[in-house]
């Protein structure tokens, strides 16, 4: 009894609560852009398929309203990704890209600089940023990243992409 008085308080001021929460539909017209590198192509290839599956068979988004951009290496995307999203042309930014480990300490320049420099494009032009970029140890995990055994990650950086974009626009609508 008195558990089910605490549910039904519970309730009623969650209710009251105005809750914003992105869905996985992009919204009427946004624009998106995907910024990829092409070390490593044969995994870029299926990272960026992956993500342009999302967007259009997913996400609704029409091919005219989809930009890609080639940079050489996982280190040039933040460059990238920062001019595309600073430019105000579009309503997230995916940057998806593997970075393979070698013997040197290489990789973790590459990745570090990638991820901190992706996060600071995306906080600094207030667009969202979806962060692709794959880091594994061998050419195999990258691959089943890529659309095999453990899924396909650059789907999934583009559905966070169009989640963020669909809660950015809730919140513009909002004056927020
Ligand atoms: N770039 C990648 O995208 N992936 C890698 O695995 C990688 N490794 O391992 O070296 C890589 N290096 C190149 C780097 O991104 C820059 O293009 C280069 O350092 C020039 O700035």
């Amino acid at each position: 009894m008195g558990h089910s008085a605490t549910l039904s308080t519970e309730n009623e001021t969650h209710m009251s609560v105005k809750t914003y929460e992105g869905d996985l539909r992009a919204p009427e017209g946004a624009r998106f852009a995907i910024v990829t590198c092409r070390f490593n192509h044969l995994v870029v290839d299926r990272l960026l398929e992956g993500a342009l599956d999302a967007l259009k068979r997913a996400g609704g988004v029409r091919e005219e309203d989809i930009v890609v951009a080639w940079v050489p290496g996982a280190f040039e995307l933040p460059l990238t990704v920062k001019r595309l999203a600073a430019s105000g042309k579009f309503a997230a930014v995916i940057a998806p890209g593997p970075v393979i480990r070698g013997s040197t300490p290489h990789f973790d320049f590459v990745a570090g600089g990638a991820a901190s420099g992706a996060s600071s494009a995306m906080l600094e032009t207030g667009v969202p940023v979806a962060f692709g970029v794959i880091t594994t140890e061998d050419i195999e995990q990258a691959l089943e990243r890529a659309g095999t055994k453990a899924g396909n990650k650059g789907f999934e950086a583009a559905m966070t992409a169009i989640e963020m974009a669909s809660l950015s626009a809730a919140f513009t609508r909002d004056g927020l």
